[in-house]
């Protein structure tokens, strides 16, 4: 039976999930968080930095990170030469600089990690991720530019984003202008790990390549206008984009011989760790919201032709199945989640209970703006989270509040800026870590008074990643795979509450005021 694998370089871990695609059966499912790799000083995935807007990864983490997690697919007794074909996702719009192509290289040799023999091609130690935000200056230059943000917005469907790549690039150039120079190829994470996996320099999947702020969404090419007002020279050092069924080359030997892939295996287009769950989801065609609760919150949705938040915090991404999608991003997702739960003393379990049992809908009037770190969604660059309520609450002493408190903000601030992408909702997919809490789930349900399913793999991303795989590889159909993938767990359907609607209502208002004293003009 033909097995695939999809690979998943998230913010947090990196992920592998085998499927045997005819039988519909998940082979293994395997992660590497990247807090087991201490030498990379990385637990969250990014580095430490004296400046809270700089947020970048050392990408030979993520080269680390998967030779553990081949070897233990290995260790695990996966057969790794029955897999027919991989694919991969990657978080959106991180950058990785690189000297020469991966290809120009000598042969990789088998008595080194192979991220020690890939260090001296980085032409920049440290790759910018996605919430990184320290860009405003180069996103108002690049806007300038080109007539302005509506300009942006018309050609690729964002705004000129501080965490997109185009602006990061520039501000490369800017700050390290020889580095810039001794720069050959610029990828983005997902195009990364595939050159790693097939020692070439792969392209990058269109549906990713539009979280750049460099491709025109009508040529699906990139925008000269844009790549010119990006950095000097960008043209030659941007990977092609590539439609996603594209087959990008094949499994290095370096893998064939460390850990038993068949010669010649071939590898898939990797994309934007979204679009993949859009896949993973089985959410392709328009209809389905999905809410992903990662270490980000995203809701996103697959639609036909490109629409734009005219609030301008929206973007469009291509859809892997064809069409695009439209996405919101939320930077205080889990890890604002966590922080809450830390600082009032709770673990999952008891934060899932507080929800549960020991509060209500509407917190008995408190609430929490939930901003930790800066947000993207909607703009606040001097973030400080925000506690309104009785003094037991406003100090922290109320755990239980505090945990409701938190996600009700959370899901408060999701439904209403994602308005624009279709109306209410009927039903919701959720995904991601922070999807496996029954509480988060059910204030999620009642908030956007809608029905909240969750899929048996909680690996939304790794999943989507193997059945392009098998669809492109094997030329299995989409409706064949999502059939036996992508059901939701019967088990797992939150209904919402109608009585709740009038307090979430009441409570969506008190917010708004609140966000509107906090927001940047
Ligand atoms: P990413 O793909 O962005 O790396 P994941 O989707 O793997 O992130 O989610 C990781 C996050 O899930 C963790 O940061 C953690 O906060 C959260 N998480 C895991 N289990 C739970 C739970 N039971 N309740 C709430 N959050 C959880
Ligand atoms: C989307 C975004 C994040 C990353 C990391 O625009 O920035 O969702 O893809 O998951």
């Amino acid at each position: 039976m033909a097995h695939y694998l999809g690979l998943d370089c998230s913010t947090q871990s990196l992920s592998a999930l085998v499927v045997d695609a005819e039988r519909g059966k998940i082979v293994a499912d395997e992660s590497v968080p990247f807090a087991a790799l201490p030498e990379f000083r990385s637990p969250h995935g990014f580095l430490e930095h004296p400046d809270p807007r700089i947020k970048h990864a050392d990408p030979l983490l993520w080269v680390a990170a998967l030779e553990v997690l081949l070897g233990r697919l290995r260790q695990r007794g996966v057969d790794l030469a029955r897999i027919h074909g991989v694919s991969g996702a990657g978080q959106q719009h991180g950058s990785v600089y690189l000297r020469a192509p991966l290809d120009s290289t000598p042969p990789w040799r088998d008595d080194a990690p192979l991220h020690e023999q890939l260090a001296p091609l980085l032409s920049r130690a440290t790759a910018p991720i996605w919430l990184d935000n320290a860009t405003s200056e180069e996103c108002h230059e690049i806007a300038a530019a080109v007539g302005g943000d509506d300009e942006l917005v018309r050609v690729t469907g964002s705004r000129a984003i501080e965490r997109f790549t185009g602006p990061q690039i520039r501000r490369f150039f800017k700050q390290e202008p020889r580095a810039y120079a001794a720069t050959a190829e610029i990828h983005l994470v997902s195009s990364f790990v595939a050159s790693v996996l097939t020692k070439t320099s792969a392209p990058v999947d269109r549906g990713d390549g539009a979280g750049m702020n460099l491709l025109d969404l009508q040529t699906l090419d990139w925008s000269p206008a844009l790549v010119a007002a990006t950095a000097p020279d960008l043209a030659s050092r941007l990977p092609r984009p590539v439609p996603c069924d594209t087959i990008v080359g094949t499994v290095a030997p370096y893998f064939v011989r460390r850990y038993g892939f068949a010669p010649r295996t071939p590898v898939v287009v990797f994309t934007g760790d979204n679009p993949s769950s859009l896949v993973g989801m089985g959410a392709t065609t328009p209809g389905t919201t999905v809410i992903s609760l990662g270490t980000s919150d995203t809701v996103f949705a697959a639609m036909e032709r490109p629409r734009t938040d005219p609030r301008g915090f929206g973007h469009v991404f291509g859809n892997p199945a064809g069409g695009f999608m439209s996405l919101i991003c939320f930077a205080n997702g889990s890890l604002a989640r966590e922080t809450v739960a830390r600082r009032v003393g709770l673990d999952w379990a008891g934060f899932e209970r507080a929800i549960l049992q020991d509060t209500k809908p509407g917190n008995d009037g408190a609430l929490l703006l939930p901003y930790f770190v800066p947000e993207m969604t909607p703009r606040i660059t001097a973030p400080q989270p925000l506690l309104r309520g009785d003094a037991a609450f406003t100090t922290w002493r109320d755990p239980a509040r505090s945990a409701r408190a938190i996600v009700e903000a959370q899901a408060l601030v999701m439904r209403r800026y994602s308005d624009w992408i279709g109306g209410t909702p009927e039903r919701l997919l959720a995904t991601g870590g922070a999807s496996s809490n029954q509480g988060i789930l059910r204030v999620i349900a009642d908030v956007f008074q809608a029905e909240v399913h969750r899929l048996r793999v909680k690996n939304a991303s790794a999943l989507g990643a193997a059945l392009r795989a098998a669809q492109v590889v094997g030329q299995l159909d989409w409706a064949f795979l999502f059939e036996r993938f992508a059901a939701p767990d019967p088990a797992v359907v939150v209904r919402p509450a109608p009585e709740t609607r009038p307090i979430y209502e009441e409570m969506g208002a008190r917010l708004a005021a609140e966000i509107h004293r906090l927001a940047d003009r």
